[in-house]
Formats: C-alpha cells, sequence, structure tokens
C-alpha cells in the first residue's frame, strides 16, 4: 500500500519459507476459530457472553453495513473505542473489508482524533458516545467540520445526529474484497518522540506471527481467559498476547472496562482468569489493594507488566501477593516484543526485561557510532526481524533516521545484554516522557505551549515519580506575564490534548541550558528537577 514501507522481497521469502509468515488474514483467523470453537465463548463481560459462532456472525453483518456506506479496501477508518464488544465487532468487520482501522486510545483527545483522521486521510471515525465521564459527540462533530475526506461519523451508543453502529448490521450478502495475508492490516500508534505519533503500518502476516510467538511463550491455549486491563486498542493487551493472542488460541477473553480492584478482582475471581496484563503504575495499586482484600485468585498462572520499568522491588512482591507468576514484557508498537519466559529463574524474572520472543529477531546494542557493545554494557538497542516494521507510514523523511540502511528500528532504548542473553532496559535516548507506560513525545506538548501568548520557548523533560516512575515538567521561558500551572494546563486541556500529555509541573526559567552543540540540554534540565525535587523531600 502507499506509503508503508515493506520488507525486501528476499526476506520475505525467507520469512514465509521459514513458516514465520503463514498466510492467513485475520478474516480468515477469527472464521477458522468459529468453525472450530464456534460454541464456545469468546467475550464476556459483565452482563453479556457470546461465542465465537456469534462474533463471527456479527462481525459479517456489520461488514455489510460498512460496505454499503462505501468502506472499502484499503480505506483508512479512525477507530477509538473502550473495552467493548463492539471493539471486537468493528475491526475484524473492517479486517473483512481490508480497510484499515487506525487504533486510537479512548484518551485521545480533539487534537489527537482530528491528526489521525487528517494524517490518515480516515473516510470514516467510529466511536462510543460516552466513556469514563467524557462524551466524544462535541469532538466528533468538530473532527467531521474540519477533515474533508471524513465522510461519516459511527457511533456507538446514543448517536445524536451521526451513524448508528447498530443500524449497520444488515443481513445481505457481501461483496469479498481479495484481501491478501501479505497487506497491510491497520495502522498502529508508535509512542513518538519528534512531533506527533507516527503511524505504524502492520500485516497480517507479521501480527499474526506475533500472536503465535507470544502464545507460545505465555503458553496460551484454548484454556485460558485473558482480562482486559488496559484499553485494549494499545498494541500490549492487543497482542502481547493480548486479546488477539487469546482468540487465535481459542481462549475467552473477559473484558474489564478499566484497571480498578473494585472491577478486576471479583472479575478475576468469577470468570476464573488465568492471565492478564498491566503496567507498572496498576502494579502498585494493585499490590495494596490485595492487602486488604480477601479473593480466590487460585486460577491466575500469570500477571505480566510492561510498557515501562517495573522496578525490581516491586516484582518481587507479584509472587507472595498473588500467587502467580510475573512475566516482565518490554514490547514497542513498532515490533519487537521481549519477554521474561514463565520457567526462567526468578532472578531474571525481577531483574531483567526478558528477551526476543523470536528465534528470527535481530538485535544490536551499539554506542553512539553504531558499533557494538560488549555484553554488560549499555548502548542503543537496535532490532529487525519478522514482525518489526521497516517504516512508519508516509514519514519518509522520519523513516531515513529512525531506521538504518539495512533495515534495523532504532528504538531509543538503552539496554544492557546480560550473560544469560536477557536485556535489562537501563534508560532512553529519545525524546519522550514514558508516564506509567503512557507515552508522551516532548515536541508534540513543546509546540501546543508555543501557542501561548505568554510563552516564548518550551521544554518538556521527565522528572522522577515513586508511583508512575516518571511524570512531566515543563520548562518555560516566558514572554510578558508568567501565567499560573493552572492556566498553562487548561490551556492545553481547551486546545484538546489529551490529558496525559498535559504538564504536571511547569517551571519559569529565563533561559535553557545549553549543549556544547548549543542544543537545549534536556539532560540538565532533568537533573535540576530531580534535585529540586529532592530538595524539597
Ligand atoms: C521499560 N520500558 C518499556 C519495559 C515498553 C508489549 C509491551 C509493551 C508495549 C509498549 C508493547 C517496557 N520496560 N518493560 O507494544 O506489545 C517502553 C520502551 C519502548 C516503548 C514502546 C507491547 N516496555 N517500554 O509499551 O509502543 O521505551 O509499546 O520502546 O507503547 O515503551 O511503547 P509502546
Amino acid at each position: 500500500m502507499e506509503g508503508c514501507p515493506t520488507w525486501p522481497a528476499e526476506l520475505a521469502a525467507y520469512y514465509r519459507e521459514q513458516g514465520c509468515w503463514k498466510g492467513e488474514t485475520f478474516d480468515e483467523m477469527l472464521r477458522n476459530r468459529a468453525e472450530q470453537n464456534g460454541d464456545r465463548i469468546v467475550l464476556s463481560t459483565h452482563d453479556e457472553h457470546i461465542s465465537y459462532a456469534q462474533l463471527q456472525e456479527r462481525v459479517e453483518r456489520l461488514a455489510v453495513g460498512l460496505q454499503q456506506l462505501g468502506i472499502e479496501k484499503e480505506d483508512r477508518v479512525v477507530v477509538q473505542l473502550p473495552n467493548q464488544i463492539a471493539f471486537f465487532e468493528v475491526i475484524f468487520a473492517l479486517f473483512n473489508l481490508g480497510a484499515l482501522p487506525v487504533f486510537a486510545l479512548p484518551t485521545h483527545r480533539y487534537s489527537e482524533i482530528q491528526y489521525f483522521c487528517e494524517f490518515s486521510e480516515a473516510k470514516a471515525y467510529i466511536a462510543a458516545d460516552k466513556h469514563a465521564g467524557y462524551n466524544y459527540l462535541p469532538m466528533a462533530q468538530s473532527v467531521k467540520e474540519e477533515v474533508p475526506t471524513l465522510q461519516h461519523v459511527i457511533v456507538h451508543g446514543e448517536v445524536e445526529q451521526f451513524i448508528s453502529l447498530t443500524d449497520l448490521y444488515k443481513d445481505a450478502p457481501l461483496e469479498k474484497p481479495d484481501v491478501k495475508s501479505s497487506d497491510v492490516a491497520f495502522l498502529q500508534l508508535s509512542g513518538g518522540s519528534t512531533g506527533r505519533s507516527k503511524l505504524i503500518p502492520r500485516t497480517h502476516d507479521d501480527y499474526m506471527y506475533s500472536l503465535i510467538k507470544s502464545n507460545e511463550v505465555c503458553e496460551l491455549t484454548e484454556d485460558s481467559v485473558y482480562l482486559t486491563v488496559l484499553p485494549i486498542a494499545h498494541n500490549f493487551p492487543l497482542s502481547s498476547p493480548g486479546v488477539l493472542g487469546t482468540i487465535y488460541a481459542g481462549g475467552r477473553i473477559v473484558l474489564s472496562s478499566g484497571s480498578s480492584p473494585d472491577e478486576a478482582f471479583p472479575l478475576i475471581e468469577k470468570e476464573k482468569v488465568t492471565i492478564t496484563g498491566m503496567v507498572p503504575p496498576i502494579a502498585l495499586i494493585w499490590l495494596e489493594a490485595i492487602k486488604s482484600r480477601s479473593y480466590d485468585f487460585s486460577s491466575l498462572q500469570v500477571i505480566q507488566v510492561g510498557g515501562a520499568k517495573f522496578s525490581a522491588e516491586s516484582a518481587k512482591r507479584i509472587r507472595p501477593a498473588f500467587g502467580c507468576q510475573l512475566q516482565q514484557v518490554f514490547g514497542m508498537a513498532e515490533g519487537l516484543v521481549n519477554y521474561t519466559r514463565l520457567d526462567d529463574p526468578e532472578e531474571t524474572i525481577i531483574h531483567t526485561q526478558g528477551r526476543p520472543m523470536s528465534a528470527y529477531d535481530e538485535i544490536r546494542i551499539v554506542d553512539e557510532e553504531d558499533q557494538e557493545v560488549a555484553i554488560g554494557e549499555v548502548g542503543e538497542l537496535l532490532t529487525r526481524g519478522p514482525y518489526t516494521i521497516r517504516g512508519y507510514y508516509k514519514a519518509e523523511q522520519h523513516n531515513k533516521k529512525s531506521f538504518t540502511d539495512d533495515g534495523f528500528y532504532r528504538t531509543g532504548d538503552l539496554v544492557r545484554r546480560n550473560g544469560d542473553g536477557s536485556i535489562t532496559v537501563e534508560g532512553r535516548d529519545k525524546d519522550q516522557i514514558n508516564r506509567g507506560g503512557e507515552k508522551i513525545a516532548a515536541e508534540e506538548v513543546e509546540n501546543h505551549l508555543l501557542a501561548h501568548p505568554n510563552v516564548y520557548d518550551a521544554a518538556i523533560v521527565s522528572m522522577p515519580d515513586h508511583f508512575l516512575g516518571e511524570r512531566s515538567c515543563a520548562f518555560i521561558i516566558p514572554k510578558g506575564e508568567k501565567q499560573t500551572t493552572a492556566v498553562i494546563r487548561s490551556f492545553l486541556e481547551e486546545r484538546g490534548l489529551a490529558t496525559y500529555k498535559i504538564p504536571d509541573r511547569v517551571e519559569w526559567v529565563e533561559s535553557f541550558p545549553q549543549t556544547a552543540l548549543g542544543k537545549v540540554s534536556k539532560k540538565q534540565l532533568r537533573q535540576q528537577i530531580s534535585d529540586k525535587l529532592v530538595k524539597v523531600k
């Protein structure tokens, strides 16, 4: 597809020959499961349970309705749905049509959604009416007015002036387009470091392979019950092995709308959940909550923690508290996923972020001159393999920087390889804040800040936080009057920036420290704010 870099032909042939790419589309995968496991439950919510056959039937009917609206192969459709059954119906219906979901998160707001729709030239936007106290409809209206390609806004729930998702389930034959496993299946979001999130084109072949390997490593079977704690559009709960891995295995997904122990703990007991995945701050909340509650967690075999560094002190507490195995997951929407193995020694599980899931993952850990460093030394992680992209969607210039000439992705993660082949994440060499697993591209927020009349210049850096790992701090050089943090925050909110990107703290300064090359020294800014926080303590 235009704008989607792909693997060189020889390498693609090699991955096929080696059996990594099996030639199956997502549409075929679900169809096969529905044939094999028809009556088994695939999705459970608080009040609904649907079988594989029912899901397949609903998907086919929805595909017809979407086709009647004019959604065709290669059309982009921005999907912003929370952890609901509708999410699955929508994405599989789009896969059926060869149309590409663009996976927005429920926390995204006008600024992000407008950009995803515009940049991907989306034909449709599919959202819930309300979620977590937010009404998506006014935002949808503004986006529709702004983006000329956007023909349809489809809403799940109270629709007002928009198209109702419920009305799109049609009993008519589908004109099945020719979708190939080598086609791009969807566009996933990158955390971003320069400017806005880049879009990540993942093919059926490559993503399916990532599910197969994840299932092997996580020992998923048709008896597995996966609880969704994170928003399922995120790559981790979607595929590592997440909800799609669970469907691949023929298992069952239990949909929790969020991560709160009040909702999740009773579900684990009632639905006999076997595996769930979360980011470190949620693990900390669960570790606290379990102290004062008693539930039968005997079904739980694995708690996965990933998305941000999980401290060894907290990692140690998982097994004693929950009586199950901890699995650390260090992955990225661009591809590569590392897991600690379920039978790894305790030391490895607690102190490392695991190792690549596939023997075909190629890893290089390099210094600033791209020379490989010795085992035990810290360097930037570069990777290439059968499920790691070769370039972002429509980002030719950026791709030259983010990928080496021979196709390795520059992760921007600083890691150390240990003697046993495992990897420990030591830091980051990208202009990004990892706020408890939620990624903030500094430049994106800085650009918003520059639009404020009292901001002359802005630099955003991370500051240490015992709960989230990192929070964001905006250093601002004022133009005229200094504003309060509250004013700055509400300015960004009004511009429609997702809440997690809004700086937790604002520091007004007269100038920024500079590097030898005359650039803003974010390293010194990070030091400045972390020293200040220590003093305050
Ligand atoms: C430290 N940093 C980590 C970890 C990710 C599985 C799991 C996570 C993601 C994900 C994912 C980390 N320790 N355990 O897509 O399939 C940071 C790194 C990495 C970036 C990727 C999956 N796990 N990270 O988090 O695309 O900096 O994917 O490059 O959101 O998160 O972020 P994202």
